[in-house]
């Protein structure tokens, strides 16, 4: 070997080496900050709008709580029609429907085999109908995912208090879980114990909110049956409270909180409200909310239905702070969503279509005070992409970073929207933006905690330049999106 050949091969394996080193050095992405999302929390999450379904006695009795000591005769709803109420959901944009299969009155909207106070004893179809059966089955039809309501409180129960009635509960549980496909979330409702008809005892029987249901072995159960659905309770554990019934998260709103703190039916209102910072455990907020006064239907609240304009406000107090929303729409006697409500509802799609279809910031050119290794992966444009799944993020330690949207023409718009990429774990804690108005950037919105939506709703504005400065953040951030909407009136 000649002095040049050696020469050509030291160089060659330098070459190599250095290559092997750019690969195994690679950028990788930041670590995850906090308590971080399962899955099923992630899927949960990615639907946003949700919804309710308070359906039972009372649609009849013109109550809101039942005793239980209603007659299985008075269920009896003249013109059940399921897709009806599931296409409303549906075209409202809802991803999800939740029913009442049991509210605290013990009735059984499913024949349970473990009871007679259900459907089967109701002259509705002859005793032969199951609502669970036919929701879940429209919900199939028409693509949306379906979940179940089965209160802990049962006050038709002759055993409720005793650990008798806690075995029946889950065997209802397993019923529910077995006989109608995929359940996408079990709500646990925290109203418990109190007065009620208890077989004909009518008394009143307390609880033990902590030890009463052992909770674990119930929630072991859902897992067990229905891996995928998320369960819904003051203290999760997966998706918990927002400790109000209005609909509104808090203007700051994590979505960690310390749960073991709760039990269902025990909590604390405001701690629900706006999480806890730092939180043990992800526990994603739902805003639970009627379209009407009441939760059940009630003619005399036919001219009451929340306005398309009052639903759009609480779509931002809820989803636009990272929380999801659930609104309810009670069947009414027919079993059918009334026209009122459709109407309203019809309208706020259409204004939010109006709004969201038109994203002003997709065509910018985005920069970046910083860019993560300045990889692509990480690039600015990711927030501008439209994907949940593609962020900008920075190095380690470069915690206060910028990011400019150049629209290149004049845009207008009065709703921002930012998404964090949550699978990180929630990052940011305060932010400003600015809008380039006459030669000078001017601030125009600073907020909190990002998550998994926030909605800057203000003053319309025309800018050809838009800046997000992160003011506040433990590590560096991961932002999936940054988008403009123009609400119209
Ligand atoms: C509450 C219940 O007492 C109401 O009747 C309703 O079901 C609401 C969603 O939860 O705690
Ligand atoms: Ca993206």
């Amino acid at each position: 070997m000649n002095m040049n050949s050696i020469c050509r091969q030291v160089l060659l394996a330098v070459t190599l080496t250095t290559l092997i080193r750019v690969n195994t050095t690679a950028v990788e992405p930041p670590t995850p900050y906090g308590s971080v999302p399962s899955t099923r929390q992630l899927q949960w999450q990615q639907m946003e709008f949700i919804g309710f379904l308070h359906f039972t006695v009372n649609t009849f009795t013109d109550r809101e709580w039942g005793n239980g000591d209603e007659a299985e005769s008075i269920f009896n709803p003249t013109d059940f029609d399921a897709e009806q109420i599931v296409r409303t959901a549906r075209d409202a944009g809802m991803k999800s429907l939740i029913l009442t299969a049991k509210h605290h009155d013990g009735f059984c909207l499913w024949p349970s085999k473990f009871t007679e106070h259900s459907v089967k004893n109701s002259p509705w179809k002859n005793g032969k109908g199951d609502v669970v059966k036919e929701i879940s089955a429209a919900c199939r039809k028409y693509g949306i995912k379906f979940g179940a309501y089965l209160s802990p409180w049962d006050r038709n129960h002759k055993d409720y208090g005793r650990p008798e009635y806690v075995t029946y509960y889950r065997n209802q549980m397993r019923e529910l879980l077995t006989q109608y496909g995929p359940i996408c979330e079990v709500w646990f409702d925290g109203a418990n114990g109190g007065s009620g008809y208890y077989g004909g005892a009518r008394e009143t029987r307390t609880i033990d909110r902590r030890t009463y249901y052992d909770w674990p072995t119930t929630w072991q159960l859902v897992r067990d049956l229905q891996p995928g659905a998320c369960m819904f309770s003051d203290a999760g554990p997966d998706v918990r409270w927002a400790g109000n019934e209005n609909g509104v998260a808090g203007e700051t709103c994590w979505a960690t909180i310390t749960s073991a703190d709760f039990a269902p039916g025990e909590a604390d209102e405001k701690r629900l409200n706006r999480g806890d910072r730092p939180g043990t455990d992800w526990l994603p907020p739902e805003c639970d909310v009627s379209i009407r006064p009441g939760w059940f239907y009630h003619e005399k609240e036919d001219g009451k239905v929340k306005t398309p304009e009052q639903l759009i406000n609480l779509y931002f107090a809820s989803i636009g702070r990272g929380a999801n929303l659930l609104l309810n729409l009670p069947p009414d006697r027919r079993g059918q969503i009334h026209e009122n409500d459709v109407k309203s509802l019809r309208e706020f799609r259409h204004r939010l279509d109006a709004t969201f279809a038109h994203d002003l910031a997709r065509n910018a050119k985005v920069t970046a005070s910083n860019t993560r290794g300045g990889d692509a992966r990480f690039t600015p444009a990711n927030v501008t992409d439209g994907k949940r799944d593609t962020y900008w993020a920075t190095g380690d330690f470069i915690t206060k970073p910028e990011l400019v949207l150049d629209l290149g023409k004049p845009v207008t718009f009065n709703v921002v929207r930012l998404r964090e990429y949550l699978p990180l774990g929630q990052r940011i804690e305060e932010f400003a933006l600015d809008q380039w108005k006459e030669g000078q950037w001017v601030e125009f919105a600073t907020g909190t905690s990002i998550g998994n939506c926030r909605l800057i709703r203000g003053a319309t504005i025309t800018t050809d330049k838009v800046r997000l400065r992160v003011t506040k953040s433990p590590v560096a951030p991961a932002l999936s999106e940054l988008g403009l909407f123009e609400e119209k009136p």
